[in-house]
């Protein structure tokens, strides 16, 4: 049975909050999550730092990442922490730092080829970068058997990072922003994205 609690709902994860709600301000790019979110705006602050507290995780693990690349894994993050809408796409994980996780959520083809575009002369060492790293450290670095490559060779075409990126949390789609048929990362106004999912959730349950 499809239950439209599922609409609104945050996920069980490390930092999400129990259910959304208004937060007062959120910073900077995780703004227009404000109205109705599953983030604080600590998280949100977080989310704009290198090597944040969120996960340690350290985007210059093969030289520093492009300002402009930086931007998408922002976003990207204000996105997984703050949207109440992904109810459709929450499954359940046995992780030691989540319960739950999104899956194959359908990205619209222009915020993935923008992110790919603006990240494709930048480099790295791994496709998948939920798992496999040396963090002897304390934050993520490349395992001695990864050598840092250029982003086109280790991710070929936009789709292949969109979804491989963070273990197929989104799905590459071909579906445009204007279809209301896939899930906007960037977004201004109120959020497009509960249209989305009330479609997935009637239509594909
Ligand atoms: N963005 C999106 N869209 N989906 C996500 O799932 C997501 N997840 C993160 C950030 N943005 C996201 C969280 N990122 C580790 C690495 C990355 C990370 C969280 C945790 C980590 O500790 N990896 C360990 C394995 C940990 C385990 O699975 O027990 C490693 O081996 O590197």
């Amino acid at each position: 049975a499809v239950s439209l609690d599922m609409l609104n709902m945050c996920m069980d994860a490390k930092h999400h909050k129990t259910e959304p709600g208004p937060e007062g301000a959120l910073y900077k790019q995780c703004a227009p999550w404000k109205d109705n979110a599953c983030c604080n705006a600590n998280t949100t602050e977080a989310a704009h730092e290198d090597n944040s507290y969120l996960y340690n995780f350290n985007w210059n693990h093969c030289g520093v990442m492009s300002e402009k690349c930086k931007q998408h894994f922002i976003q990207d993050a204000c996105f997984y922490e703050c949207s109440p809408h992904l109810g459709p796409w929450i499954q359940a994980v046995d992780q030691s730092w989540r319960k739950e996780r999104i899956l194959n959520v359908p990205l619209c083809k222009e915020d993935c080829e923008t992110w790919y575009e603006d990240c494709k002369n930048d480099f790295t060492c791994k496709e998948d970068w939920h798992k496999g790293w040396d963090w002897s450290t304390g934050n993520n670095r490349c395992p001695a058997n990864s050598e840092c490559r250029k982003w086109t060779d280790v991710f070929p075409t936009a789709k292949s990072m969109c979804e491989k990126i963070w273990s197929q949390s989104y799905q590459y789609t071909t579906y445009t922003r204007s279809s209301g048929l896939c899930m906007q990362m960037w977004f201004t106004g109120s959020n497009p994205n509960k249209k989305v999912a009330e479609y997935y959730l009637l239509n594909h349950a």
